[in-house]
């Protein structure tokens, strides 16, 4: 790991259009900036909605990157992706063709305007918590076994391994 690099958790989701072949090219240009390097990728998951209006099932994954990038400038990247997916923010919680969550910043602790680490949700959320604790047993959030948080949360019935349509 380069010095002053830090291991980010980034969570993507996508429920409009063609959901996985947007979360392959999300992870790619995710991973093509000079400052972010892939380390690990999780298993694609097909999960209920949480929260929002009613709308179709999501597609989620979870991967890990080394990075040089300041948070708010890899904040600044993750929006970049959702904007040339043609994200359109309309409603909150609602469907959406990509969205990119930064969960963790190395052990970061932040609440500003536009960031706020970890990811305020991610701790109750089967959707990003299971692929976590699949793609990386030994994972911990804020001093708790991601794999722990995974099987008590509330949306953990109903999410399943993707294999294909
Ligand atoms: N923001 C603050 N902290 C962060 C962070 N750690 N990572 C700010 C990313 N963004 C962060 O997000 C709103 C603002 O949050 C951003 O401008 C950024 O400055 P957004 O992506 O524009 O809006 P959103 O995603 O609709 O809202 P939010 O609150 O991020 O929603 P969530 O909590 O991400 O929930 N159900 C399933 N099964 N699978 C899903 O993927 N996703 C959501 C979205 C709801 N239900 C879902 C899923
Ligand atoms: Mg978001």
């Amino acid at each position: 790991m380069n010095a002053g690099a830090v291991t980010a958790v980034l969570a993507l989701g996508s429920n409009l259009g063609e959901s996985r072949d947007t979360l392959s090219d999300a992870v790619a240009q995710l991973a093509d900036h000079p400052g972010v390097r892939l380390q690990a990728v999780s298993p694609v998951v097909r999960t209920r909605p949480v929260g929002g209006p009613d709308q179709p099932d999501y597609l989620n994954l979870v991967i890990s990157v080394e990075t040089d990038l300041a948070p708010h400038d890899l904040l600044a990247h993750c929006q970049a992706v959702e904007n040339a997916h043609h994200r359109v923010r309309e409603v909150r919680w609602g469907p959406r063709t990509l969205d990119v969550d930064i969960i963790t910043y190395g052990d970061t602790v932040l609440d500003d305007e536009t960031l706020t680490l970890p990811h305020p949700r991610a701790s109750t959320r089967a959707f990003v918590l299971q692929p976590w604790a699949w793609m990386d047993p030994g994972a911990v959030l804020s001093g708790t076994p991601v794999a722990e948080l995974a099987a008590k949360a509330e949306d953990l019935p109903g999410l399943e391994i993707f294999e294909g349509d």
